[in-house]
């Protein structure tokens, strides 16, 4: 398995993103996260599918589509080509296997994400069908939202669920990712991040946050098991 980290690209600064993107790289970087939301999933809309040709083809990162449509299976085509991994809610009103099923024909990675209130029951039937579980840790639509306490143990619980059912799922968390937050996430089985406006796009150094970001991430894989309590004022 690997342990990557993700930038999210609604954080960064548009006016120089291609220079923002190197440094990130630079830091260890592996991955953009692209977040769509439609204004009735999630109280927001957030950036088009024109991100996809401002990106370019050769940003040497996997990018990644965070969907938060109510309807996502009526948009997929405009989703599939920009990607390499297309994450779906599970409350979402569509067709889910189907949807699954049209993202891995296209060669894809097909992913589910879950509101942070939503149960990991809610996604255990699905995980052979999947590459990628992204769990909420804020609500979703915004950033610089609130770490929730209670997705550290929906993580826990999908990693259980996924040493059985599909021991090479990926497991991200995504929302107010931090020093603070990545070795509570980590320890319970999440191993993509996604930084954001909380813990990687803060000040110019962005090389250096990601590297500290990453840093935190090897300390807590290589020491002892992280004690699984949130400090006051983490995220
Ligand atoms: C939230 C979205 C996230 C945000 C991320 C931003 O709806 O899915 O991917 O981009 O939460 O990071 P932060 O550190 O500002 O929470
Ligand atoms: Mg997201």
């Amino acid at each position: 398995m690997n342990f990557e980290l993700a930038a999210s690209l609604m954080c960064a600064d548009f006016s120089r993103l291609h220079e923002q993107l190197s440094q990130l790289r630079a830091g260890g970087v592996t991955r953009l996260h692209l977040d769509f939301a439609d204004g009735h999933f999630a109280p927001n809309l957030l950036l088009g599918t024109e991100v996809f040709a401002v990106i370019g083809r050769d940003s040497g990162l996997t990018i990644e589509s965070h969907l938060m449509l109510q309807d996502p299976s009526a948009f997929l085509h405009l989703f599939i080509p920009g990607s390499d991994v297309v994450i779906l809610h599970v409350e979402s009103q569509t067709d889910l296997p189907a949807a699954l099923d049209a993202i891995r024909r296209a060669g894809k990675v097909a992913g589910l994400a879950l509101r942070p209130e939503t149960p990991s029951r809610a996604v255990v039937p699905y995980l052979r069908m999947i590459g990628h579980v992204l769990v909420l840790c804020v609500r979703p639509g915004f950033a610089g939202g609130e770490f929730l306490p209670g997705p550290v143990d929906t993580i826990r619980e999908l990693r259980q669920a996924a040493n059985r059912e599909n021991p090479s799922l990926d497991i991200q968390a995504d929302g107010a990712i931090s020093a603070q937050t990545v070795p509570i996430l980590l320890e319970a089985g999440a191993n993509v991040f996604v930084g954001g406006s909380s813990g990687l796009f803060v000040g110019d150094d962005l090389t250096g946050r990601a590297q500290a970001l990453r840093r935190i991430m090897n300390l807590r894989l290589s020491g002892p098991a992280h004690q699984s309590s949130l400090p006051p004022g983490a995220g």
